[in-house]
């Protein structure tokens, strides 16, 4: 890395020291998991270049943003909907969440059985290793599950400017009517933040562009129908992964570019593994970089993923957002209609989240389902059981596994994963 990365790094107030670390665990956990794939698609050379520059390029570029006048907001849940963040001139970046890190630390303030997703936002804003968190100019939390909620509440000290929108947990009626009316306390509180008031056409393009990157998603997706399937289940995580935080037209036109070269492939019939591939659908809590652990293990035991039922996947990118409207208002309610859809776990009683798993299956031609739950996550380790259920009275074979972000359980996940993908030879 340049000694320019070093002194902007500095300037954000980062733990250079640490920050090493965190960077030297990365760049090895990439090259062992993901250079070490076979039959890769060439343009995935892109996603090569955006994980090397993580925290470099990116992150410069968003200083020149900043330094051009423009606010950085940064976010943990797909709930909190970009669209009215580009049309503040703002942009948005995922708050990633995928690693331990400064544990001992973030036990001082979180109980030990706390999600390790939870933990990890907490460890990269207390190990200072986080150039995006600490470029954001402000933080939305969510009130969805009650270990988010509440630990929203101990990093309101440890942040500058969080900004907390609640969320309904039933769709009703009332549930959409709370989330319409936080979307417009959002919007105001951007619209404060930036200095700038969203009109009518900033709103259309900005759903313009956030509908443009989740088309590419789609596309991507429904390339990985073919068998052999083009693309390994790591490489389509990944571009799930980079949807957070890269520029948006430009990760549209890299997923677009991928898209034509797996076009290609499954003409040719070339898949990333064998015709016949046992073929895995991953459904239950999101997987943020650079948590590739489940991935890495299902694809070096003889299975390919062909879909993911997750927030980093179709949950949080499923449906384009209605750009037909007249007014701002018309358009925040077409903005509130796809969001509601968002079929998390916190939501009660959540049946569409079954039906989309069981869609998924079919369009996927998965021939079987592994539930990833992150210990301690109430929300999906729960809804696990009677997803589970249903899943096998229809026939369809389903593991469950209940893991966090350390190695220790490889061994045992691995041996549990290779029984299960002999079942479905
Ligand atoms: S819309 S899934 S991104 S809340 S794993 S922190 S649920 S205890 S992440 Fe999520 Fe938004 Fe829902 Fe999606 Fe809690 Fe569970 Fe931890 Fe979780």
């Amino acid at each position: 890395m340049s000694e320019d990365y070093r002194s902007m790094w500095a300037d954000l107030g980062l733990d250079l020291e640490a920050h090493d670390a965190l960077l030297g665990v990365l760049g090895k956990t990439y090259q062992e998991i993901y250079l070490a794939q076979k039959n890769r698609p060439e343009a995935m050379g892109y996603f090569n270049f955006v994980m090397s520059e993580v925290h470099g390029l990116r992150i410069r570029e968003i200083m020149n943003e900043k330094a051009a006048g423009r606010k950085i907001i940064g976010s943990y849940c797909v709930f909190v909907p970009e669209e009215i963040v580009l049309a503040a001139n703002a942009t948005l970046v995922g708050l990633c969440s995928g690693a331990d890190f400064a544990t001992e630390d973030v036990e001082k303030l979180l109980p030990r059985n706390t999600c390790a997703l939870i933990k990890s936002s907490f460890g990269f804003k207390l190990g200072k290793v986080c150039p995006y968190l600490e470029s954001a100019d402000m933080i939305v939390g969510e009130n969805t599950c009650d270990g988010k909620k509440k630990a929203y509440e101990s990093l309101d000290n440890l942040v500058e400017n969080l900004h907390v929108m609640d969320l309904p947990q039933v769709k009703s009626e009332n549930g959409r009517a709370l989330l319409k009316a936080e979307y417009e306390r959002f919007k105001t509180a951007v619209e404060n933040l930036t200095g700038v008031s969203i009109t009518v056409d900033s709103l259309k393009e900005a759903i313009r562009t956030v509908n443009a990157k989740r088309a590419a998603i789609h596309r991507l997706c429904s390339l990985r129908k073919a068998d052999p399937a083009p693309i390994s289940g790591l490489d389509a995580l990944l571009a799930n992964q980079v949807f957070f935080y890269d520029n948006p037209a430009r990760f549209t036109e890299s997923v677009n570019k991928i898209c034509d070269e797996l076009e290609q492939r499954i003409q040719e019939k070339k898949g990333v593994f064998p015709e016949k591939t046992p073929r895995i659908l991953v459904s239950g809590c999101p997987q943020a970089v650079p948590n590739w652990k489940l991935p890495m293990i299902v694809e070096t035991a003889g299975a390919v993923i062909v879909g993911e039922e997750s927030c980093v996947g179709e949950r949080g990118t499923r449906n384009l957002t209605d750009e037909s409207g007249a007014t701002v208002d018309e358009m925040l309610d077409a903005i509130v209609d796809r969001y509601f859809q968002v079929d998390c776990a916190i939501f009660t009683p959540n049946p569409e989240r079954l039906n989309h798993i069981q869609q998924m299956v079919a369009e996927y031609k998965a021939d079987g389902v592994i539930h990833y739950g992150l210990q301690f996550c109430h929300p999906y380790l729960m809804e696990a059981i009677p997803v589970e259920k249903a899943l096998e009275e229809k026939r369809i074979p389903c593991l469950r596994i209940e893991t966090d972000y350390s190695m220790e359980d490889v061994g045992q996940l691995k041996t549990r994963i290779e029984a299960f993908v002999e079942q479905l030879r």
